[in-house]
């Protein structure tokens, strides 16, 4: 061990002021080297940002929109992948908590299940904003905001324009459905508000329904189940354009035309869907915009600045026939 100098009284305090301004210093550094997430050293706000997965092209739209606009509005953007699975998206915004960011956006894989973690946000003094799809958590402090559709308007509107499409319908029209995955938003509400409507019409029965979770495979899969066991089908609902254009598959393989045989309602105007329904695959799609981007990053700052927001914003949506389709395709941006 060294020879311990001993010094002066003044210098010893001067040594031990500076000693502490040092650690303090280091410290101080030590914190934002460690990425502690929140506001970055140059004011950029901190976004913690869980997604669904990659499951259709509308998510992929979803994606590509978020990314684009955390680049265009400055904001520092954390993103996860849960690959359809809730609890993934759990562990992605307990990581964002511990890693202070400064606000947390996500798409609910499903609807129940949120409260904790969500309430683990709150005490963080974390804002979260829910984006594209809600949860059915009772109180609703545990999220500033939801930007999205409304999907039993979307449902409706399916089921209110095949209402109309056999309205001079003799017999039974027989429906068959394919859902997203079980438990999601915009599974329970589209289911909920197509039966609403095609409640009209006591001809039109839905015989079959199952999900198929949101993806091409699925409503193929699903499609083929359907097809096997029911002779006579004359409409198809499925929850997204993916679950329809899987569903083509298995329809043309069972010697049946799409669009005629078997009339084909979807959801999304995804450009492959509206590609479909401009053949003639397809009949009539109900749009819901993946385009959230822009408007999840206003929000966002508005959160970050402490500013009062709306409970809840509807994203602007319209419909389409084979004819609307064409028209609409040339500018369709995603
Ligand atoms: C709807 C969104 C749904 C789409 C599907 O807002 O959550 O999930 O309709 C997607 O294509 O997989």
């Amino acid at each position: 061990m060294g020879k311990m100098r001993t010094q002066s009284a003044p210098w010893r305090a001067a040594a031990v002021l500076a000693s502490v301004l040092l650690v303090g210093g280091v410290a101080a550094c030590g914190n934002s080297d460690t990425g502690g997430g929140g506001t970055t050293d140059d004011g950029k706000i901190t976004m913690g940002f869980s997604q669904v997965g990659a499951e259709s092209g509308w998510r992929t739209a979803n994606t590509t929109s978020i990314k684009e606009a955390a680049a265009a509005a400055g904001i520092e953007l954390k993103f996860d992948d849960a690959q359809q699975k809730q609890e993934n998206q759990i562990k992605a915004i307990r990581n964002y908590i511990q890693q202070k960011v400064d606000v947390i956006a996500f798409s609910p894989v499903v609807e129940s299940g949120w409260d904790t973690v969500l309430k683990e946000a709150k005490d963080a003094d974390i804002p979260v904003i829910l984006t594209d799809r809600s949860v059915d958590s009772a109180d609703k402090s545990l999220y500033k905001t939801f930007l999205g559709s409304d999907f039993v308007k979307e449902g409706r509107l399916a089921g209110e324009w095949l209402v109309e499409q056999k309205k001079t319908a003799s017999g039974p029209v027989n429906i068959v459905e394919l859902q997203g995955n079980t438990g999601a938003a915009p599974a329970n509400d589209r289911k909920k508000g197509f039966g609403e409507a095609i409640a009209a019409n006591p001809n039109l029965k839905i015989i079959a329904s199952q999900p198929g979770d949101f993806t091409r495979a699925g409503g193929k899969q699903v499609m083929e189940q359907f097809l096997k066991a029911n002779k006579k089908i004359d409409v198809l609902f499925a929850h997204n354009d993916d679950m329809g254009l899987g569903a083509l598959e298995a329809i043309n393989a069972a010697g049946k035309v799409p669009g005629k045989d078997i009339t084909i309602i979807t959801v999304d105007a995804v450009k492959d869907g509206m590609q479909a329904l401009a053949d003639g695959k397809f009949n009539f799609i109900a749009e819901c915009s993946p385009l959230l981007g822009p408007q999840l990053m206003d929000l966002a700052k508005k959160v970050h600045a402490g500013e009062e927001v709306p409970p809840r914003i509807e994203t602007e949506e319209t419909t389409f026939t084979t004819e609307q389709a064409k028209e609409a395709l040339p500018n369709r941006k995603y």
